[in-house]
């Protein structure tokens, strides 16, 4: 406590109108001019709410502090601090919300100042909303208005001197509520969204005035206020100007708010609009109501925000040897068709609704002719030729330049473009022929082949669109036209001009109707052949001498059989060419050979090795042993000879050669042992 005299003083700093707060608490052994005055003095009648003894009770242990006000211990009392926008003794009150907007109506509020606020200052308020768009706040003199805040793409803006200017990075038009506050101090304007600064700049000084005027919501002119993106749509709640609050509703004129001057279709609270009212969903999607906002749940095969998209495949409008690509209206069905060299040629024209520019042409093509025509149509002296011309891929164009509703005086322009490879190997290809300018009147056309945009060839020339195919004429797929010839044998997949497909399905061919608007019609009366299938090349057979067909689209491969060769294995030739005997020598043998094995193998072309000691000749049990191209005989004890016929006679050591070995002193030689039978009374070898 303070000594020598000092004065006891609440730190909320008291002036004239305010007294000092009286003190709370204990006090002991207070002694005035060496007089003891506490505890001896209380009882006298200048004590009010003084009692004996120092009890204390936290009054914050019972925590009266309600949505998450911080309670202070005051010793008797205890005081709630709340989190905005919650207010009252206990914080159990909650700023009324003010609703913007709502169905869609104008709104807006004004307040006036009520007191000379310095160069800096602070605007603080809760925000909610779903639109991106809006005014929010201005504050205007006598003169004009020096502060706008307002939303831009769901973004806080602000403008001040109409200069200065901040926007946030962060959107909050995410129909949750958002802690927005300004904040000007020291010639900086700076930005906050919850405690994030989003932005700040430099700013010349404002005086924020008694008298001035402060719009919520909107501008009393409805053009003024569009210029800042027009009324706003959504809620504000707590709005404060420092800690002065601009309330809304209730009359709660204290010292603390700004009075309300004006209040045009502002609500109280926060409800959203029946966003379901007007049947947003389509296609019977089921419509549920968000705040301010709508959810669709889709019925299936649809999809998109408002159910308006059909998975219109999954609707299986397409017959099954065909599929199914969606369009961004409708669906079409894409197939591939054969054409079998007998003058089949199919013929579309437009429906008369095509308005895009016709400016490429797409298709998939399987042939071996290296002369035939693709897709061809003539207007006068426009036309366009897609052929095979020697193998490679042709195209010409012939277009008028300008529109085709000044025929007469228009000129034309010529182009022609063919591949560097050939097409006609019965392989697939895929042709895309473009202007290289689409939204150019004329431009160079660009063709790639397989997609290899690196080999595209481009032509020399510049030529106009196909815009001369949109309606009133013939367009002939596979051939010139119904009799000129030239007529394709191979497969077409679906052709595509200018991204719109000449079908090979009539409307009679598929389950559902086409909704789009641009459409080729096909207007030949005969059914085009679906799938790709080659012509009947090994029926009957081509091969001769038993040789085997192989189809290989629109052409054969004969596989003959030995001794024939050529495409159709007519030519006999030596049959011993391919020397069939694998170990033995071949001969010639009318239509066929004879193979001469050599020892160890057999077979008709000596592949096969012999077990040689199968039948093997070794006698009296001798054992069989593989050689490299003859057996051995492994022979018994007294047998020998190759095929241990001959008996194996003992050895003589006496025999012939007896007379050589000579025994001395009578001894008699001896085969046994080698060794000679003495005399008694001799001993040793000899
Ligand atoms: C209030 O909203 C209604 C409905 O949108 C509108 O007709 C009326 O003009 C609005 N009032 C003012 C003062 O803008
Ligand atoms: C109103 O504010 C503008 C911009 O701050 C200022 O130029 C103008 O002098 C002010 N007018 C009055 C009457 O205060
Ligand atoms: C056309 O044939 C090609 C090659 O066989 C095949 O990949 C493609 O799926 C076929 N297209 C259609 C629409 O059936
Ligand atoms: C069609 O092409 C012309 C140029 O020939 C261009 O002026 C026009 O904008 C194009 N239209 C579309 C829809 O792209
Ligand atoms: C073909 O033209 C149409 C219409 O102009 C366009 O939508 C499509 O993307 C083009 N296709 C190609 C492969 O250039
Ligand atoms: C044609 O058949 C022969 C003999 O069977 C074979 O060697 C050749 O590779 C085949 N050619 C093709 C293109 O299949
Ligand atoms: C195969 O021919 C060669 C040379 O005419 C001859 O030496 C050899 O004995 C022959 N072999 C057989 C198994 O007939
Ligand atoms: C005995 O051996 C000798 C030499 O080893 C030989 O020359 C002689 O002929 C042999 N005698 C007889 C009878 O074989
Ligand atoms: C050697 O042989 C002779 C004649 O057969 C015999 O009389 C003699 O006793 C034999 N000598 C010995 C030592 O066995
Ligand atoms: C296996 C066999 O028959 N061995 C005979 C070989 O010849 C001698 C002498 O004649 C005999 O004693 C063996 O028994």
């Amino acid at each position: 406590l303070c000594q020598n005299g000092g004065l006891l003083q609440d730190s909320n700093s008291p002036n004239e109108d305010s007294p000092l707060p009286a003190f709370i608490g204990c006090m002991q052994d207070v002694f005035v001019d060496w007089q003891l005055v506490v505890p001896e003095d209380w009882r006298s009648d200048s004590a009010v709410n003084v009692s004996p003894g120092c009890s204390h009770r936290d009054r914050c242990l019972d925590v009266p502090c309600q949505n998450r006000g911080k309670c202070v211990n005051q010793w008797q009392s205890y005081q709630c601090r709340c989190p905005r926008p919650y207010e009252g003794q206990d914080c159990e009150e909650e700023h009324v919300t003010a609703r913007f907007g709502n169905e869609d109506s104008h709104s807006y509020a004004a307040f006036t100042v009520t007191d000379d606020l310095d160069e800096d200052f602070s605007i603080s308020l809760f925000l909610r909303t779903r639109r991106h768009h809006g005014l929010l706040l201005a504050l205007a003199n006598s003169s004009s208005q020096y502060l706008h805040m307002w939303l831009e793409d769901g973004k806080v803006t602000v403008q001040l001197n109409n200069f200065e200017s901040l926007k946030a990075e962060s959107a909050i038009d995410d129909g949750e509520v958002h802690f927005v506050s300004l904040e000007v101090a020291e010639h900086r304007m700076s930005l906050y969204v919850a405690a994030e600064k989003q932005a700040d700049v430099e700013v010349t000084a404002v005086d924020v005035q008694a008298g001035h005027a402060v719009y919520v919501g909107g501008l009393l002119e409805s053009w003024t206020t569009s210029v800042f993106g027009g009324y706003f749509k959504g809620c504000i709640q707590d709005l404060r100007i420092n800690d002065r609050q601009l309330q809304f509703f209730g009359l709660g004129t204290s010292a603390r708010s700004y009075p309300l001057e004006l209040r045009e279709n502002v609500t109280a609270g926060c409800s959203g609009d029946n966003a379901c009212a007007t049947n947003p969903c389509l296609n019977g999607g089921m419509c549920y109501s968000m705040w301010d906002d709508f959810k669709c749940t889709c019925p299936p095969k649809t999809a998109g925000p408002r159910c308006e998209e059909v998975r219109w495949c999954e609707l299986s409008p397409c017959s099954t040897d065909s599929e199914c690509r969606m369009l961004n209206q409708g669906y079409e069905c894409y197939s591939n068709a054969t054409f079998l060299n007998d003058g089949t040629v199919l013929s579309y024209r437009g429906n008369g609704h095509i308005s895009r520019n016709l400016t490429n042409l797409s298709l998939n093509l399987r042939t071996r002719k290296r002369n035939t025509a693709i897709v061809h149509a003539e207007k006068g002296s426009a036309f366009i030729t897609l052929s095979v011309q020697g193998g490679f891929l042709f195209m010409e164009l012939q277009s008028p330049t300008g529109e085709e509703e000044e025929e007469g005086e228009q000129g034309v322009t010529t182009v022609s473009l063919s591949s560097r490879t050939s097409v006609s190997d019965g392989e697939w290809h895929s042709v895309h022929l473009f202007m290289t300018a689409p939204w150019a009147p004329t431009s160079r056309w660009t063709l790639v082949l397989d997609e290899e945009i690196e080999d595209a060839g481009i032509s020399r020339s510049q030529g106009g669109n196909l815009n001369f195919l949109r309606q009133g004429v013939d367009i002939f797929l596979g051939g010139m036209a119904p009799d000129a010839g030239w007529s394709l044998a191979g497969c077409l997949g679906t052709v595509e001009l200018g991204g719109i497909a000449l079908p090979y399905f009539s409307s009679s061919d598929v389950n559902l109707p086409r909704l789009q608007e641009e459409q080729f019609i096909q207007t030949s009366q005969q059914p085009p052949l679906l799938g790709c299938s080659g012509g009947p090349v090994c029926e009957p057979n081509p091969c001769l001498n038993g040789g085997q067909c192989q189809d290989l689209f629109n052409t054969y491969n004969c596989s003959c059989a030995a001794g024939w060769e050529g495409r159709r294995c007519s030519f006999f030739t030596d049959t011993c060419a391919s020397s069939p005997c694998v170990h033995g020598n071949c001969s010639v043998n009318g239509i066929t050979y004879d193979c001469t094995c050599v020892a160890g193998y057999a077979g008709d072309d000596c592949d096969e090795e012999v077990d040689m000691c199968e039948n093997h000749l070794c006698a009296h049990g001798g054992t069989c042993l593989h050689g490299p191209d003859r057996y051995a005989c492994l022979c018994p004890e007294n047998y020998t000879g190759s095929l241990c016929i001959r008996p194996k006679l003992p050895v003589s050591v006496c025999g012939d050669d007896t007379r050589n070995y000579t025994c001395f002193n009578g001894g008699n030689c001896t085969d046994r042992d080698l060794y000679c039978d003495c005399p008694p009374g001799f001993i040793g070898h000899r």
